[in-house]
C-alpha cells in the first residue's frame, strides 16, 4: 500500500509515462517517481491492470492504468481538464487521436527487418502521420493551448507525441513531419514555454 500517489513507469522522455509525471507535477502533487528497469518490468507486468504501464497508485485505491484516464483524473482534480463535459469530451477525443497515433507507430519499433521498418515508416511519414497533423490542426482554435490561454492535460499530451517525433529520433520519420501545421507548432512551443513545465524540464535534464 502506498502512503503518497506514486506513478510507475520506464525512465523514458517523449512518453506516456513522462506526461503523466509532468501533470502530477503541475497539479502540484507530491508523488513516488518510480522508474523502471526492463529487469523489473517482467515481474512487474502481470501484477498491473492491463500488462501496461503507466500506472497510478494512489493510497486506499486499486492501481490506474491507461495513460488517458490518468491524465484525465489528475486534470478534474487540479483544474487542469475542462468542467464543461462536452468541452472535456472534446478534449478526451484528441487524447484518443494521439494514442491512435502511437499505436500506429510503436509496433514499428519492434520491427527487426530494417528494410521492412524503413518502408513501413516511410509510409506512415508520407500518409498517416500529415493526415494525423491536418485533423490535429483542424480542432485548434485561437491557442496557443487547446483550450486557449490555459494549459490543460490535453496539451501535455499533444507536446509528448510531437516531442517524440520532433527530436528526429526514430529513423525514417523526418523530425519535420508536423512543421507545415502552423497551429500543433504553436502549442509544442507553449507547453515547454509554460513556467510548469520549464521547472519540470530542467529538473528531468
Ligand atoms: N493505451 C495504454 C498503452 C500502454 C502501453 O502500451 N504502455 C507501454 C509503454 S508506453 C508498455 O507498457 N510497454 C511494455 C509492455 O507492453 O510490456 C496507455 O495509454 O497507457
Amino acid at each position: 500500500m502506498t502512503t503518497k500517489p506514486r506513478l510507475t513507469y520506464f525512465d523514458l522522455s517523449g512518453s506516456r509515462g513522462e506526461e503523466c509525471r509532468l501533470a502530477l507535477h503541475l497539479a502540484g502533487i507530491d508523488f513516488e517517481d518510480h522508474r523502471l528497469s526492463r529487469a523489473e518490468w517482467a515481474a512487474l507486468k502481470p501484477t498491473t491492470p492491463f500488462g501496461s504501464v503507466p500506472v497510478l497508485e494512489l493510497p486506499g485505491k486499486p492501481p490506474l492504468a491507461q495513460s488517458n484516464a490518468i491524465l484525465v483524473l489528475i486534470g478534474r482534480r487540479h483544474g487542469l481538464h475542462p468542467a464543461d463535459d462536452f468541452e472535456a469530451a472534446r478534449h478526451e477525443a484528441l487524447m484518443a487521436h494521439v494514442e491512435d497515433l502511437r499505436h500506429m507507430l510503436s509496433p514499428t519499433l519492434r520491427i527487426k527487418d530494417e528494410d521492412q521498418k524503413r518502408a513501413v515508416r516511410q509510409e506512415l511519414a508520407s500518409g498517416y502521420l500529415p493526415a494525423w497533423a491536418a485533423a490535429t490542426e483542424n480542432q485548434l482554435g485561437e491557442g496557443p493551448f487547446v483550450a486557449g490561454s490555459t494549459l490543460q492535460v490535453v496539451d501535455l499530451k499533444l507536446y509528448m507525441v510531437v516531442r517524440w517525433i520532433a527530436t528526429g529520433t526514430i529513423d525514417h520519420i523526418p523530425a519535420s513531419v508536423f512543421d507545415a501545421y502552423p497551429k500543433l507548432q504553436r502549442l509544442y512551443q507553449a507547453v515547454p514555454a509554460h513556467e510548469g513545465v520549464r521547472a519540470w524540464n530542467a529538473r528531468a535534464t
